[in-house]
């Protein structure tokens, strides 16, 4: 049965520095997954990820260190059920607003009789096609979830939410936070980062593990000092997008003609 280390991690404290994948490319999450963070989040939300794309870079991450988590892009229980069976066993769920979604989340990613998923371990990578033996009475123990705080409701109903048993860990998304604060665009707004501040501190506080996603080194030291145990460092797509046009302007204002 393979040992869920991002849950162990965040149990045991320990600071896990992360990065959203969103390229929906094998090719470029093997290269990701070599890069020394631990861990990487398959963003199935805003991208065209679906299960059929994610297995491949589940696959192509396994011989690699980092520990692998998937965003679906909703709640519904059938989809997390895949996500589940082709191997994810940490989920970050988006938009999670009350004690209610959480619950339901927690039951979503777990066999009868604590929860709803269905079984067929025969069809399921997770369980090496029944190949691990005792995959379906271990599975509950090694799930992993991290619900995103990222609504104003959500902040409201942060304290039912972390008091829901099965929810490991929170994590506040800045930009869907802000837009949610009325100041769509600008999650470095002051009433934005004091809204975020306050919930690392309150999940912290609950026991239950909190992250963040924060670009600035400097910012992310407060934010850890605040009480954030994993971080998202950045995305994938930004990377690419940044050095390509960092790269074109180099060429284009200072050597004109150099490229052409
Ligand atoms: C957000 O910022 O809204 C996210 O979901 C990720 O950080
Ligand atoms: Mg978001």
């Amino acid at each position: 049965m393979p040992k869920n280390l991002f849950k162990q991690r965040l149990r045991e404290k320990r600071l896990q520095v992360g990065l959203f994948v969103g390229l929906a490319s094998h090719y470029s999450m093997e290269i990701l997954a070599g890069a020394g963070f631990d861990w990487l989040v398959i963003d199935a939300e805003h991208t065209p990820n679906i299960p059929a794309s994610v297995l491949p870079q589940l696959q192509a991450a396994a011989s690699y260190s980092p520990q692998l988590l998937v965003r679906p892009m909703n709640h519904d229980p059938a989809l997390i059920k895949q996500y589940l069976d082709i191997g994810a066993q940490t989920l970050m769920l988006p938009l999670v607003d009350d004690a209610e979604q959480a619950g339901a989340l927690v039951r979503a990613m777990r066999y009868p009789p604590q929860g709803i998923r269905g079984v067929a371990s025969s069809m399921a990578r997770a369980a090496c096609w029944n190949g691990v033996e005792g995959y379906v009475r271990q599975a509950n123990d090694e799930v992993c979830l991290v619900v995103q705080i990222e609504t104003r409701q959500g902040l409201e109903n942060l304290d039912t939410i972390l008091a829901v048993e099965g929810v490991d860990a929170a994590f506040i998304g800045p930009a869907d936070l802000a837009a949610s604060l009325g100041h769509l665009g600008d999650s470095g707004h002051p009433e934005v980062r004091a809204a975020i501040e306050a919930a690392l501190q309150r999940i912290a506080a609950s026991g239950k593990a909190a992250g963040v996603f924060v670009t600035d080194p400097q910012l992310a030291r407060h934010y850890c000092s605040c009480g954030a145990g994993f971080i998202a460092v950045g995305g994938d797509t930004t990377l690419l997008r940044n050095a390509a046009v960092k790269l074109a302007a180099a060429f284009r204002d200072d050597g004109a003609g150099v490229a052409r």
